[in-house]
């Protein structure tokens, strides 16, 4: 009876989901992997491609190899926008042969790429004037609404401003623009340095509007294509874990499995933290991650969690969040999904979505750690049986056999018809993406242009943006050394990376103990004293250091007003020389 459902889309994708309902009635990219090996350019938004999506780093340098162009926007110029050693290719590695992945690298500033796209829009239309096939005015006709609105908004916005907001210089800008309408496909790719700002939403519509300009949309080798992270990132939303529901899915919920589901909207990440404050939530229950380490404002959020009368930990591995407790505590350690998971029925099966949208079935092949273990379904139809004694649902039934919770699924969500047999392919199948059809399931009916305000993204003087990030050897929570190796970091955590010219106005060397000092959206400040600054190259202005550990930093009420996401990429921040 409830939609309080956060999870790690609230900090991850959520702009993106936004975005894309909104622009094309689809929350998610529309190409898959064929796309991307037979799109004439890549634009690349905002990832750590080499570190944190490695097999992208394949299908870059196939890309590359082909001919195709291949642009990295980044303040960052990360190790897989230049060249790749690809991590399967072993002969490579032996021989330390690094493959080149890019024509072009535009280091934005931080939160600069809206600024960017808007410019190579502006570049676009211009050529358009004299060059009619610059743009598709078919496509654009056909399928699209608001374009003279946009293409007004282009046109009035001056090319200094485009320059000042994204950092970048209008030549370069135009390089960009140039390398756009000369490609017949383009394929438009980002990840959270897209994401977690203020205006993450305006800027993926305006990935979305650079592409209706041209067509990109709804044929091979073209399109929108979010890098998600985790599994349960893409998967969790396409099967209802949304604390924003959408009143057909209930409906479909309520007539399949004869309950009357919530219909108020539940809390999200920052909502659940802020209402444990208040005293709202008494039980909090963690399926897997590591909440109290991932969420911003560390020392509220650990009151918050504190708070609780009580918190139960359904996990695979020990981790901060089970220290960090209510006033009672469960620790429920599971299967993992590569353990063996026998059922009355069999041997049991999950089944994962990736980043295109295809889903396939996991099967555990592992010998579970402990004949006590229980399965997440499990420990969940467990929970539900012992809280609701009388409930009709069969919850013993379905977790005698998965399929029977797949049979559900099939009727209540679009998309899934005969999962059981399609999740069996041997490839699985992929979810259908009505955008890709070219059928927009918005309220016009048609793919639609936005025509937001530009976003202000120049730090005041003084003042810089840092991004918090992962580094090499860590998945999220999860360091696995102190190494960040194609940073050329080694055993080194507690650091923060800077332009050379502003460490230089700070009078602040290379390995100098700072300390920064953030200021929050409602004027509190918060302090991280003694890390070493790195000099790296990087636009002026940004600063950039590690995630989870400088959550501390960022206050629970920097999220973006757009998608609720926490500003993860846009602490506001003084650094000076540590005293
Ligand atoms: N090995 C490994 N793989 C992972 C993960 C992991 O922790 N470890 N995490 C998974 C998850 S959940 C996710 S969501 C993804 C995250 O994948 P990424 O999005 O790559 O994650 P981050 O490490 O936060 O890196 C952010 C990147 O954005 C850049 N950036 C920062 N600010 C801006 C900006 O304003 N504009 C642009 N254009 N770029 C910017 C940074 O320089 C950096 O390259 O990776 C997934 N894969
Ligand atoms: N400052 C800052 N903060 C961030 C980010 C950032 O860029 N900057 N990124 C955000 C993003 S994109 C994300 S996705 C979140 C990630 O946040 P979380 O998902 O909360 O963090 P993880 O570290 O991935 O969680 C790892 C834990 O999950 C459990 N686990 C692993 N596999 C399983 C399983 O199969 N079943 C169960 N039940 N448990 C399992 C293990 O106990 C492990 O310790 O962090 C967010 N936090
Ligand atoms: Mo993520």
């Amino acid at each position: 009876g409830t939609n309080n459902l956060p999870d790690c889309s609230n900090m991850c994708h959520e702009a993106s989901g936004r975005a894309l309902t909104a622009a094309l009635g689809t929350g998610k990219g529309t190409v898959d992997l064929k796309d991307w090996e037979a799109t004439d350019a890549l634009f690349i938004l905002g990832v750590n491609v080499a570190s944190n999506a490695p097999r992208m780093l394949t299908s870059l340098t196939e890309a590359f190899d082909r001919g195709a162009q291949v642009v990295h926007i980044n303040p960052f110029i990360e190790a897989g926008a230049t060249k790749a050693i690809i991590p399967h290719d072993f002969l490579d590695m032996a021989t330390f042969h690094a493959t080149r992945t890019s024509t072009l690298d535009l280091q934005v500033r931080v939160g600069g790429d809206m600024a960017l796209l808007r410019g190579m829009a502006k570049a676009v239309l211009e050529q358009a004037k004299t060059d009619p096939k610059a743009i598709d005015s078919q496509f654009i006709n056909r399928h699209t609404v608001g374009f003279e609105e946009y293409r007004a908004l282009c046109e009035a916005t001056p090319w200094e401003e485009l320059e000042r907001q994204s950092g970048l210089s209008r030549a370069d800008i135009l390089k960009a623009a140039r390398i756009y309408t000369d490609a017949d496909r383009s394929i438009i790719s980002w990840c959270l340095g897209v994401t977690q700002h203020e205006h993450g939403v305006d800027t993926v519509r305006e990935i979305v509007n650079l592409l209706l300009l041209r067509g990109n949309l709804g044929r091979e080798g073209a399109g929108p294509s979010p890098v998600r992270g985790h599994s349960n990132v893409q998967g969790n939303r396409t099967c209802g874990i949304d604390h924003r529901p959408e009143p057909e899915f209930l409906d479909r919920l309520a007539e399949v499995c004869k309950i009357n589901p919530p219909r108020d909207h539940g809390l999200d990440t920052i909502g659940t933290l802020q209402a444990m404050n208040r005293g709202d939530v008494k039980v909090f229950i963690g399926m897997g991650g590591n909440f109290a380490l991932a969420v911003p404002d560390s020392p509220f959020s650990y009151e918050a969690l504190r708070n609780c009368d009580l918190t139960v930990q359904v996990s695979t591995k020990l981790n901060r969040s089970h220290v960090v407790h209510g006033k009672e505590a469960l620790i429920l350690p599971c299967l993992a999904r590569t353990d063996k998971d026998h059922q009355r029925g069999g041997v049991q099966s999950t089944s994962v979505e990736d980043s295109m949208s295809m889903v396939h079935l996991s099967v555990g092949m592992k010998r579970p750690a402990s004949k006590h273990l229980l399965s997440e379904p499990a420990i969940i139809s467990g929970m539900a049986r012992a809280a609701l004694p009388a409930s009709p649902t069969p919850w013993e039934w379905y977790i005698e056999d998965y399929d029977r919770i797949r049979d559900t699924m099939s009727e209540v969500l679009d998309g899934f018809e005969d999962f059981n047999r399609r999740v069996r392919l041997p490839l699985g199948f992929r979810i259908k993406q009505p955008a890709r059809e070219l059928i927009f399931l918005t309220e016009s009916g048609k793919a639609e242009f936005s025509s937001a305000k530009l976003a202000d993204v120049v730090p005041a003087p003084g003042m810089l943006a840092l991004g918090t990030m992962r580094s090499h050897d860590q998945w999220n929570t999860t360091i696995y050394s102190d190494n960040d190796r194609y940073r050329g970091i080694k055993n080194l955590r507690e650091l923060v990376f800077m332009n050379e010219d502003d460490m230089r106005e700070r009078g602040i060397s290379e390995f100098d103990p700072v300390n920064i000092v953030a200021t929050a959206k409602d004027g509190s400040h918060r302090y991280l004293d003694g890390y070493l600054a790195i000099p790296y190259d990087m636009p002026r202005g940004c600063a950039a250091g590690y995630m989870p550990e400088m959550n501390v930093l960022i206050a629970l009420c920097d999220y973006s007003t757009q998608s609720d996401q926490p500003l993860m990429k846009h602490v506001k921040v003084h650094i000076t020389a540590a005293t």
